[in-house]
């Protein structure tokens, strides 16, 4: 071991070392929509199915989505929908009584699985959540979503609401794991369309990131984003996977849910920011692709060599502000 200060330099010299392959089959679990009424039981079925359609395929890791267990509830306003009983979405365990067929059927096959879902913690704290569970039924890694979008109070004049930020508190940390062979993140729907996500996420090593989303395809504060849903979608997984030298699997509940029209196109995106599979209708659909994580390297070696080039001493305004601060005051 060497005694050297760090060269960063240096990293220039190993770019085009062979890496040893570290080859992984990866799925996106699509699913369509679940209705309000949907029983637990017959959601995790139709998970299973998909699980085992993944084992079929050679699959180690299938992608799940975002709030895969219920119906996406921060549509209605709870106190205005008497029959609605809001705890019923959440889980308070995990795996509870109805998902532990879920983990059971994992360990069978040896696929792995992320899962979104709505928690409930024991101390009453509620959560956008998504686990990382290995191919021995094991929970490696528990992520709670830090972007919340949307509103915290009824407004009426919306065609749905979107009550994320009612529902839900924020999470705090963009976390990795070593599992897979690899190193994996995850992020959920709107944290994808942050660069700060996979930058974090990416400077924790990441080479996988999974990214379960509900995206309606209209959007209240501006519907003129309506006809660009699709295409913003890839824009900002393909840019993060790039960016990174990170392979990204974003997988959608999509279809028509409740009377809201949800974006499907569930995808696997290479580092090098084209698209290795993509869904191709709005329902239960798996896509598959086999990634070799140790391909990341080819980036995160070269022109993302965060080492060699990031420059963190001036990107100060990233973490000391949130909003943009215009010179000469905010109304110029
Ligand atoms: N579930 C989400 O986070 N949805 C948001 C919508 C509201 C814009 C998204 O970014 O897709």
């Amino acid at each position: 071991m060497s005694n050297q200060p760090h060269d960063p330099d240096a990293a220039a010299t190993t770019a085009h070392e062979t890496p040893v392959a570290r080859p992984l089959t990866v799925a996106a679990g699509q699913l369509g929509p679940i209705a309000r009424n949907e029983p637990r039981p017959s959601v995790v079925a139709r998970l299973v199915e998909l699980l085992e359609q993944a084992a079929a395929q050679g699959a180690d890791l299938v992608a799940f989505p975002e709030l895969a267990l219920t119906t996406f509830f921060p549509r209605w306003f709870v106190e205005d929908e008497p029959d609605l009983d809001l705890n019923s979405f959440y889980e308070t365990a995990m795996p509870g009584p109805e998902t532990q067929v879920l983990f059971e059927r994992a360990r069978e096959l040896g696929v792995g699985f992320s899962l979104g879902y709505a928690e409930l913690t024991a101390d009453g704290h509620r959560y956008n959540t998504q686990i990382l569970v290995e191919r021995t039924g094991e929970i490696v890694g528990r992520y709670r979503k830090v972007h919340l979008p949307g509103h915290r109070e009824h407004e009426p004049w919306r065609e749905f609401q979107h009550l994320e930020r009612r529902y839900f508190e924020p999470g705090s940390t963009f976390d990795t794991w070593r599992c897979f062979g690899g190193v994996v993140g995850m992020a959920t729907c709107n944290d994808r369309r942050w660069p700060e996500t996979y930058r974090c996420l990416a400077l924790g090593g990441a080479e996988l990131i999974l990214i379960g989303y509900n995206t309606p395809k209209h959007y209240a504060p501006d519907p003129s984003q309506d006809r660009l849903q699709g295409f913003h979608n890839h824009l900002v997984m393909q840019a993060g996977a790039y960016q990174n030298g990170s392979y990204v699997i974003g997988v959608a509940k999509g279809g028509n849910e409740e009377g809201v029209d949800s974006l499907a196109e569930s995808c696997i995106v290479a580092p090098s920011g084209e698209i290795l599979a993509q869904c191709q209708t709005e329902g239960d659909e798996l896509i598959t692709a086999t990634i070799d994580l140790s391909l990341t390297a080819n980036y995160k070696n070269t022109l993302f060599d965060f080492e060699r080039y990031r420059r963190p001493e001036v990107y100060g305004a990233i973490t000391g502000q949130a909003g943009a601060t215009p010179p000469g005051g905010n109304d110029g």
